[in-house]
């Protein structure tokens, strides 16, 4: 495959992609650096004192772990004086991150989840950054930006993508034109191109779900569940469980291979009425993602990029992976709903 990096890859596109301006292309070169300067301290976490907690807890009510906060602050430190962006929010702030009046603005506006799956990190399993950008709707609207200007539907993103730290380091994102993937090259310090136009495979052999909350769940839910570790006519064998407990591991695996990943809502427990997951950094950008790579989205009745959030940090339930896969899981969940 020859060494295209991610700029060359933008570039070679821009004519197809409205995007690929030069602050767009900025906005990404700052984040592949970000997330060059993530990767030398996730891989070398355990030899310095980057593990652990800080003792503080986040607006997720989490507690927040050293590398959760160093991948935090590297992101906005990057980003705020990039001169591309007019607001920025992170799972890990509870209100929108403004730019400092003394750096330039921009009319993007970038949503991250800084390190998703952190309590992995202590047992060295993967961990990944999740982004989503957005562009202010009217481009000559130099005020600040405020909630209206983020609180988007996911169908409005202009970009999306992941960085996954594991064996190697890859970055996975789309514009809307298809979804690329690049691996961290250490000896030349760029992402080079090996995986082009993603396409995720109709079905998989694989489902990704916490069971430990089945009593939780309604019995839609559950017969949806039952259905992938049950043969059916398509499928001799029931399905293998694979659940990592990182959100983008599991998504990634799952995007390549195939399969589905959920997160349902608990109906019988107060605390996670829809869900534990976040729509703006974790469910829109991984559903832009999945739909390029011609998989489905839901939150279990609707389309989740057809959802307009109403507060920074909204849940929703999240059922995403193969399309023929989700398919027969939206018949299950919503058997009235024509297709
Ligand atoms: P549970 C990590 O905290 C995370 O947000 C995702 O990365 C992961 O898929 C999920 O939570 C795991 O949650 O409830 O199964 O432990």
């Amino acid at each position: 495959m020859p060494q295209i990096t991610v700029t060359e890859h933008l570039l070679l596109h821009q004519k197809e992609s409205p995007m690929a301006t030069g602050k767009f292309t900025r906005l990404l070169n700052e984040l592949i650096l970000s997330a060059k300067i993530i990767t030398r301290e996730v891989n070398k976490a355990g030899l310095v004192d980057v593990l652990g907690f800080t003792g503080e807890i986040n607006v997720q009510g989490e507690q927040v772990r050293k590398l959760d906060e160093y991948a935090n602050s590297i992101l906005i430190h990057r980003m705020e004086r990039a001169g591309v962006l007019c607001a920025m929010a992170s799972e890990e702030n509870a209100d929108l991150i403004d730019i400092p009046p003394t750096f330039p603005k921009g009319n993007y506006i970038l949503i991250v989840d800084p390190l998703d799956g952190s309590s992995n990190i202590d047992v060295n399993i993967n961990v990944g950054t999740i982004f989503s950008i957005y562009r202010r709707p009217d481009d000559n609207d130099h005020s600040c930006a405020d909630l209206s200007d983020v609180l988007r539907k996911g169908s409005e993103q202009v970009a999306a993508g992941y960085f996954l730290y594991g064996t190697s380091t890859m970055m996975v994102y789309t514009t809307g034109k298809g979804v690329h993937g690049f691996t961290l090259d250490p000896g030349v310090g760029e992402f080079l191109l090996s995986h082009p136009d993603i396409m995720t495979p109709p079905r998989g052999n694989v489902y990704s779900v916490n069971e430990s909350y089945w009593n939780y769940w309604d019995e839609p839910t559950q017969q949806a569940i039952m259905a992938m570790k049950t043969p059916q006519p398509h499928r001799r064998k029931p399905c293998s469980a694979r659940y990592v407990g990182s959100l983008v591991a599991d998504f990634h695996r799952n995007l390549l291979t195939g399969g589905v990943f959920f997160y349902p809502k608990d109906s019988l427990d107060p605390k996670k009425p829809h869900g534990k997951l976040r729509y703006l950094c974790e469910a829109a950008p991984l559903a832009f993602i999945c739909e390029q790579a011609g998989g489905m989205a839901t939150d279990g009745e609707k389309r989740i990029l057809d959802i307009e959030p109403q507060t920074l940090h909204e849940r929703v339930p999240l059922f995403i992976g193969s399309r023929d896969d989700m398919l027969d899981t939206m018949h299950i969940l919503n058997p009235e709903a024509t297709d």
